[in-house]
């Protein structure tokens, strides 16, 4: 019995979207749909990567009558040099990230407003790193552990110190390969020193290299980000929230949070609790507070705290379209310019916090961990002043949200599986049930689904109709960013969701109480899904690459979602992509991308832009890897 449950189609959510387009007609605003259609179609030379304007000699584009640039460097070595650029961009984001959260763990204090709430896990990461813990105060490890996980940055010799938690096997490849990323801050350095005019022109030395520093950010900036919110804000658990822009209250002050960073949100969400704040909404005529999420610091607070996630990357311009928005408040990354011009067709507030992501038409409150709490409360205090300047006849906020259980922490997986088999329950907390689910066949293996939307792609179409497909064929998904939301919307991420399971895996989310896609969190927290994996190697005394796990982002936009690429698959997991990384120019490098690179890393991409057969190839590879390994 499916009882009431239902999904949420792509369908009716482009229905909501029309609607709230509509509005946008009736103020003159502006949306992406229009834009798309304004630069369409795309610059072939960028398109395929063989541009190049590294110097001003050029720009230098290839074509069969100029098959080099003014240097004499050829299609392959430009698609290269791009590719590794592009990849460094995203590599610096999310390290960048993972430094800001050093930083406000170095600004914890007792008092707050920024507090150890997992002090175990900081004991761990500290015996780990070869810190003295015995008779420390837990603030002054805090302290010490931020230090070093600052020096991560510049670490003089040696490699960074999360890759001893990947397989011995993995960790000798790195080596082999000379891709053992060494300080985060220098592989985003080095790539840039060879991408300069006149340094690197060979594919192969450059494509190393971005997958040294896709290292980097996964193995290094990211985890440093996922590991160190966890201390700070709490170690996910299963919590019950909600998805999609019905989360939004047209009764209530409404705050959108958007962007990257939980400590911004983290203190939006404990502001907006504050009882007397919420007193103070309601001598505004607002009957409370509601705090809901975009992009991946929605996935920060629902992870943490079951706040509510009003959409994914391109939901962002429709939650101000609604008319409700009283301030959408952004940190950095995947912001779109655009909410400045569209919030003045309204009266919602666009306020940017980050000295990183400032633009024009925002109120910049500039947020700094030592004042973190005066400027959250400022922000709340804006938001509900400006709920009396709603105008009641531009809202429409669409009636559309699905229930979803999220905080699939790695350690939240292997606690919740625990009791799955019946035949033993493992009381040291390893990955053996989980393991013994897959040799079994009962789950036939698992897909970590990342990454953004894409206009270039039907937005949300293929997250949602992938994982469809993926648990009614008994593969688990973890999901995490934007393709997380996308399965939260469309209802993936109701327990009930066990229904469009086939019968195996039916059975696990049955006894695991768990839906079929566990929400991993944000984007830096692949990295959570690198320890799941090699957590799983180790127990099993396979390799990574052996195990029936892909990665898979089907529709992903971002510098990031390349860097995050490409240390999946140095991390031995073969990656598929919906969209292509701006290669095709060169076939020596696209040839390397999707094969060459399994001599090295035992794994490599594929790129398939019909969705249909995306997941068919999969399906496909999990089963050719179940077979070599005899289960
Ligand atoms: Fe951004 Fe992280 Fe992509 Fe979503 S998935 S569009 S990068 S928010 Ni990260």
């Amino acid at each position: 019995m499916m009882g009431d449950f239902k999904l949420t189609t792509v369908e009716e959510m482009e229905a909501a979207t029309e609607k709230l387009l509509e509005t946008g007609k009736k103020v003159g605003a502006d949306g992406w749909q229009y834009r798309v259609k304004n630069q369409t179609p795309h610059c072939k030379f960028g398109e395929t990567g063989i541009c190049c304007k590294i110097c001003s000699m050029g720009p230098c584009r290839i074509t069969p009558k100029a098959p080099k640039g003014i240097c004499g460097c050829d299609a392959h070595g430009i698609v290269a040099r791009n590719y590794l650029k592009f990849t460094a961009g995203g590599s610096a984001t999310h390290s960048d990230h993972g430094r800001e959260i050093c930083n406000t763990l170095y600004h914890a204090k007792p008092e707050g407003p920024y507090k150890v709430k997992d002090p175990e896990k900081l004991i761990r990461i500290a015996k780990e790193w070869g810190v003295e813990t015995e008779g420390k105060d837990i603030y002054d490890l805090a302290h010490e552990v931020a230090i070093l996980g600052l020096s991560e940055y510049g670490k003089v010799f040696g490699h960074q110190n999360f890759l001893k938690r990947a397989p011995q096997h993995t960790q000798e490849i790195w080596e082999r390969e000379e891709i053992a990323p060494r300080a985060i801050d220098r592989e985003v350095s080095c790539s840039l020193h060879m991408t300069h005019m006149g340094c690197s022109s060979k594919p192969e030395a450059l494509i190393r290299q971005s997958l040294r520093s896709g290292l980097s950010d996964g193995w290094g900036g990211s985890m440093a980000g996922t590991e160190f919110s966890d201390v700070l804000f709490g170690t996910p658990k299963p919590v019950d929230t909600e998805a999609n822009l019905g989360v939004m209250n047209k009764d209530n002050v409404n705050i959108v949070v958007h962007g990257h960073d939980p400590s911004l949100s983290e203190m939006i969400c404990e502001y907006a609790d504050d009882p007397e704040m919420i007193a103070y909404a309601k001598s505004k005529g607002a009957k409370g507070i509601t705090v809901s999420g975009v992009c991946c610091t929605s996935n920060e607070v629902a992870m943490r705290r079951g706040i509510p996630m009003a959409g994914n990357f391109l939901q962002q311009e429709n939650v101000v379209l609604t008319g409700a928005c009283e301030a959408i408040v952004v940190d950095v990354q995947c912001i779109f310019p655009a909410l400045g011009p569209l919030s003045k067709c309204f009266h919602t507030k666009f306020v940017t916090t980050s000295p990183i992501a400032q633009m024009p038409d925002s109120e910049f409150i500039r947020f700094h961990a030592d004042t973190a709490a005066e400027n959250a409360k400022a922000i709340v205090k804006m938001a509900i002043d400006n709920f009396e300047n709603r105008n009641p006849d531009l809202v429409y906020i669409p009636d559309m949200k699905q229930k979803a259980t999220v905080g699939y922490s790695v350690e939240a997986i292997v606690k919740t599986l625990d009791g799955v088999t019946n035949s033993q329950v493992d009381e040291t907390g390893t990955t053996k049930p989980l393991i013994e689910c897959i040799t079994s066949g009962v789950i036939r293996g698992a897909v970590a689904m990342v990454g953004c939307n894409n206009p270039k792609i039907r937005p949300d179409y293929a997250h949602i109709e992938l994982m469809k497909k993926l648990i009614a064929n008994d593969i688990i998904v973890v999901a995490s960013g934007c393709s997380a939301q996308a399965a939260a919307k469309a209802g993936l991420m109701d327990k009930e969701a066990k229904n469009l399971c086939g019968a195996g895996l039916k059975r696990v989310c049955e006894l695991a109480d768990i839906p079929p896609v566990l929400h991993m969190g944000s984007c830096v927290d692949i990295s959570r899904m690198m320890i799941l994996v090699s957590e799983l190697a180790k127990d099993s005394g396979l390799n990574i690459s052996q195990l029936p796990v892909v990665g898979c982002a089907p529709e992903w936009m971002s510098e990031k979602a390349v860097s995050i690429g490409n240390y999946v698959v140095a991390t031995g997991i073969d990656t598929f992509l919906g969209v292509d990384p701006y290669v095709s120019g060169s076939d020596q490098v696209s040839k390397l991308l999707t094969e060459g690179l399994r001599d090295w890393v035992e794994a490599a991409y594929t790129v398939e832009k019909d969705i249909e057969k995306l997941v068919d190839l999969m399906i496909e590879r999990i089963e050719e890897k179940r077979t070599a390994i005899g289960i």
